[in-house]
């Protein structure tokens, strides 16, 4: 992309409704613009984000074998009195009326519509286990929508169900998520720890909470230092192992880690290795057995004869929320710093001087080399203000071309992280970013 021709309004003063730095730094890195209380615009290069966040975690799910789908934003009110949740809700959900005076919702959240799609499309005991998710839009009207996207109205979840035959299946699919969830956050750079947590509207009685560590996260969190030597990579756990789901449960589940309303201070002095920190909630698991499956019908022929209840769970992960959460973690005083797997774009290119033939010439060979997947700051600026605006978007490579570098096909490579400076040739700054 190039700068000049992009919507990307960098801002140089901090905008003044932002409390924290997640929130300043999307505004002014020019990834959103709310359009209503709660509601945001994706720019171009905050969308960039939430396609390379939707990705990883769409290849998580998968390789737990999730199947990937879209059900629509509005849904049918009669759907939810057959659950009973139409009226529990609350002045959260978004209710509609169409011309026809059909009663309307905008989803907060997905059980209701995929009981009904397995209810009509699943008849037997061989056709289960079931698991599948979509990332779709959700509105719920909070009362206080606050920090940006990280509480917002409109928002985007990922949102997995499952159906298993019985209670032992629904922990194997429970226990799935969770090793999936640990991934997807390992990917993104982030370091997650899940704790027991309450079930809300949505129902049942096992939860976890998943809660990024950042330091202006809003809860206040406890866990054990043996959560900070856990890896999910390679194949630490296979996703299809009961043995292996099981030490992965066992791993994540035997070490302290509770959220403030939780803490237990008589379990805390026994941790050896403490440590405290803020967090972030960017994901929330549910197994609610047949709290949906049983008052909407869902029955399946059994194996011995007669028909079975499926047991079900639930599995959310705030897709937007965590543009802001990974901001919260990667950041300076100068702006952002993405981790590679989910940046806008893996670098710009900085013109120094736009005009220059040496400098154009160089510049436009950096940037075919990235077919267009790099960001080409062409605009007619002081050299100040595109470091400076490099910097406030961090893009975890900066390729900076002047005249005089220009004459010998030499550029200077920055890293945003470390602020490490090196000058080398065009083909070995593109080499030292394809790693
Ligand atoms: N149906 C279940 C799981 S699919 C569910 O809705 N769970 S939830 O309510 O906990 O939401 C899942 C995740 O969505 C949360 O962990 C949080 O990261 C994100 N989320 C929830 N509300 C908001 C909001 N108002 N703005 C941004 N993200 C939100």
């Amino acid at each position: 992309m190039r700068l000049s021709r992009s919507l990307i309004p960098t801002l140089k003063e901090t905008p003044s409704e932002a409390q924290i730095a997640s929130h300043r730094l999307m505004l002014r890195a020019g990834l959103v613009r709310q359009t209503s209380s709660g509601i945001y615009a994706w720019l171009p290069a905050g969308w960039k984000v939430l396609q390379n966040i939707s990705r990883i975690v769409t290849e998580e799910q998968e390789a737990v074998g999730c199947q990937a789908m879209l059900m629509p934003t509005i849904q049918s009110a009669d759907l939810w009195r057959q659950s009973g949740r139409y009226d529990a809700y609350g002045p959260e959900m978004l209710r509609i009326t169409d011309r026809h005076q059909r009663e309307l919702l905008y989803g907060p959240t997905n059980e209701e519509m995929l009981t009904d799609l397995v209810r009509q499309g699943v008849k037997s005991y061989r056709d289960l286990p079931q698991m599948l998710f979509h990332i779709q839009w959700k509105f719920r009207d909070e009362v206080r929508p606050r920090f940006g996207v990280m509480r917002g109205r409109e928002f985007l979840m990922k949102d997995a169900y499952s159906f298993d035959l019985d209670y032992a299946g629904a922990v194997v699919s429970y226990r799935r998520q969770m090793l999936a969830y640990m991934r997807s956050f390992q990917r993104m750079g982030l370091k997650a720890i899940p704790m027991v947590a309450d079930t809300g509207p949505i129902g049942g009685n096992l939860s976890h909470e998943f809660i990024v560590l950042a330091p202006t996260g809003e809860s206040q969190v406890y866990f054990d230092a043996a959560f900070e030597k856990l890896d999910f990579g390679g194949d630490t756990y296979n996703a299809f192992s009961d043995a292996d789901l099981e030490r992965c449960y066992s791993d994540l589940t035997t070490h302290y880690a509770a959220t403030d309303e939780k803490h237990d201070e008589a379990a805390w002095a026994k941790v050896a290795d403490k440590r405290e920190g803020r967090g972030i909630e960017v994901g929330h698991i549910f197994y609610f057995g047949t709290k949906y499956s049983d008052p909407m019908g869902l029955r399946v022929a059994a194996q011995g004869g007669g028909d079975l209840i499926p047991h079900m769970g639930s599995y959310g992960v705030g897709v937007s929320r965590l543009v802001g959460a990974l901001i919260e973690a990667f950041h300076d005083e100068a702006g952002i710093i993405w981790p590679d797997s989910v940046a806008p774009f893996p670098a710009v290119i900085v013109n120094l001087k736009p005009g220059d033939a040496g400098c154009d010439e160089l510049s436009e060979k950096a940037y075919a080399a990235f077919k267009g997947q790099a960001l080409y700051d062409d605009r007619e600026e002081r050299a100040g203000a595109k470091f400076a605006d490099a910097d406030l978007m961090g893009h975890p490579w900066q390729i900076v071309i002047g005249p005089r570098g220009a004459k010998t096909g030499t550029v200077e490579l920055k890293r945003r992280a470390t602020g490490e400076k090196v000058e080398v040739s065009l083909e070995d700054a593109l080499a030292k970013i394809a790693g």
